[in-house]
């Protein structure tokens, strides 16, 4: 998978490089290429926003550099048309769900934006070249799309077939099948007058899948009763 990213601060990326997709990357499963808009910018001061027509407080991110930037990134992968994310407090929900669907697809192109947002013509345009998707982390607001992009890029990179070495782990988690994750234990099993749960020592495999089951169950009614009503 081809996943390029346009961002104002590329060395927010660089600790990506550093984690467990470091070594998909050099195994050449991810191709992760980060870029600087102002890259694609013709102005003396490498400008990338201006003022927002009707008025209002801050700034909107210039159209053109945008463009230059899709242009050439589609154009550039050859491939069929790419998957373009925008990182956005107003998109849809980014869930495992999400990340499952973006991690088939063979090019990824992420666009962060910084200040009140991107010009809305922009992502009209980027539709004429791929698919587009604005994706929201949650109910709540950041500076800019940086910080929601990696954390999308970690959610799909690690579904890529090869990324987690031992696949079983993908499957026993949090969300993989609409349930929060069982708790773990490990040794001692007595430790600062707290026991292992004896179910677990017991080494009856059907007895310990069903505790992990009920556990499962109660820990989502407690802590994510949406998850279950929905
Ligand atoms: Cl994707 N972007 C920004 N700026 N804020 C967010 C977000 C994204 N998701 C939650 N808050």
């Amino acid at each position: 998978m081809r996943v390029d990213v346009i961002s104002i601060f590329p060395s927010y990326f660089d600790g990506l490089a550093l984690s467990l997709l470091g070594k998909a990357r050099e195994s050449g499963i991810l191709d992760l290429r980060v870029h600087d808009l102002r890259d694609w910018t013709s102005d003396r001061h490498r400008t990338v926003d201006d003022t927002p027509y009707g008025g209002g407080a801050g700034m909107v991110m210039k159209p053109e550099p945008w463009a230059q930037a899709l242009d050439e990134l589609t154009r550039e992968s050859g491939a069929a048309r790419p998957t373009i994310i925008f990182p956005s407090p107003a998109g849809e929900v980014f869930r495992q769900a999400t990340a499952r669907d973006l991690a088939e697809r063979e090019h990824i192109i992420i666009g962060c934006g910084r200040y009140e947002g991107i010009d809305e013509r922009v992502f009209e345009y980027a539709a004429t070249l791929g698919e587009v998707r604005l994706v929201s982390l949650g109910d709540y607001v950041l500076n800019g799309g940086e910080v929601a992009a990696m954390a999308m890029i970690e959610a799909i990179g690690r579904l890529i077939p090869g990324v987690v070495g031992n696949p079983e782990s993908l499957v026993e988690e949090s969300h993989e099948d609409g349930l929060l994750e069982y708790p773990s234990y490990t040794k001692p099993s007595a430790w600062r007058e707290r026991a292992v749960p004896d179910v677990l020592l017991s080494g009856n495999h059907a007895a310990i899948a069903s505790w992990r089951r009920e556990q499962q169950l109660e820990r989502t009614r407690t802590r994510r009763p949406d998850l279950l009503s929905d």
